[in-house]
């Protein structure tokens, strides 16, 4: 299975991180999704990463479908069989891709060669970072002393927060979050040496 993917890319981490979890091999192929030649935009419409091609060749999307089509293959289960556990890690699934949708167009204003220095709006920034914030202080809420955001092993929802927090550390590092959120920072810090997720850890840029 190959997955097409940028090794920074959040999204990507995701699913990397369930497939290491699951022993199941991608054959990582990495693209750029800003460039508009990229091979991504003939698999998604979207033009967006990751995006995983089966062994029949068949293109899979989002990141959340990939995860639950990789998860029904044999391994440990990271999706709950149990209808209410699963919608619950699904709801924490979903509340870190969301989080992580709003920081990466934080990114993109900063970055993407479409706009001028004069076009990036801060305004559109910040109003992104109330929903990053809104969505910590709700798993803050929610992981308290717990270990595992859902039962009491690793499930999806763990690898979501922790490669979108650790996402934010990684690209936004001029937007501190840990404060307001010690319980959060703790817990990130304990999950960050599961195996799957230190194997798949972003980069640190150069010093
Ligand atoms: N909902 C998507 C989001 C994927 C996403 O935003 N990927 C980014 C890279 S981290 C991307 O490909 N961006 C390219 C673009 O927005 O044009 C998912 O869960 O896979």
């Amino acid at each position: 299975m190959k997955l097409f993917c940028s090794l920074p890319s959040p999204f990507a981490r995701k699913v990397r991180a369930l497939a290491a979890e699951k022993n199941i091999a991608l054959e990582l192929i990495e693209v750029d999704v800003l460039d508009p030649a990229s091979p991504v935009a003939a698999l998604n419409p979207l033009r967006k990463v990751p995006c995983l091609v089966d062994d029949a060749g068949e293109a899979w999307f989002d990141s959340a479908v990939i995860c639950e089509w990789l998860d029904a293959h044999p391994g440990p289960r990271l999706l709950p069989d149990e209808f209410a556990a699963r919608m619950r890690v699904k709801r924490i699934e979903a509340l870190a891709d969301g989080l992580l949708d709003a920081a990466v167009l934080i990114r993109l204003e900063n970055v993407w060669n479409g706009r001028t220095p004069e076009q990036r709006s801060a305004a559109w920034m910040d109003w992104q970072w109330l929903k990053v914030e809104g969505a910590i202080d709700e798993l803050e809420r929610h992981i308290g002393r717990r270990r595992f955001f859902e039962g009491e092993a690793l499930t999806l929802a763990d690898l979501s927060v922790a490669c979108a927090l650790d996402w934010i550390d990684f690209r936004l590092p001029n937007r501190p979050w840990r404060d307001k959120a010690p319980a959060l920072a703790a817990w990130l810090a304990d999950v960050s040496s599961t195996p799957s997720l230190a194997s798949t850890a972003p980069a640190q840029p150069k010093a």
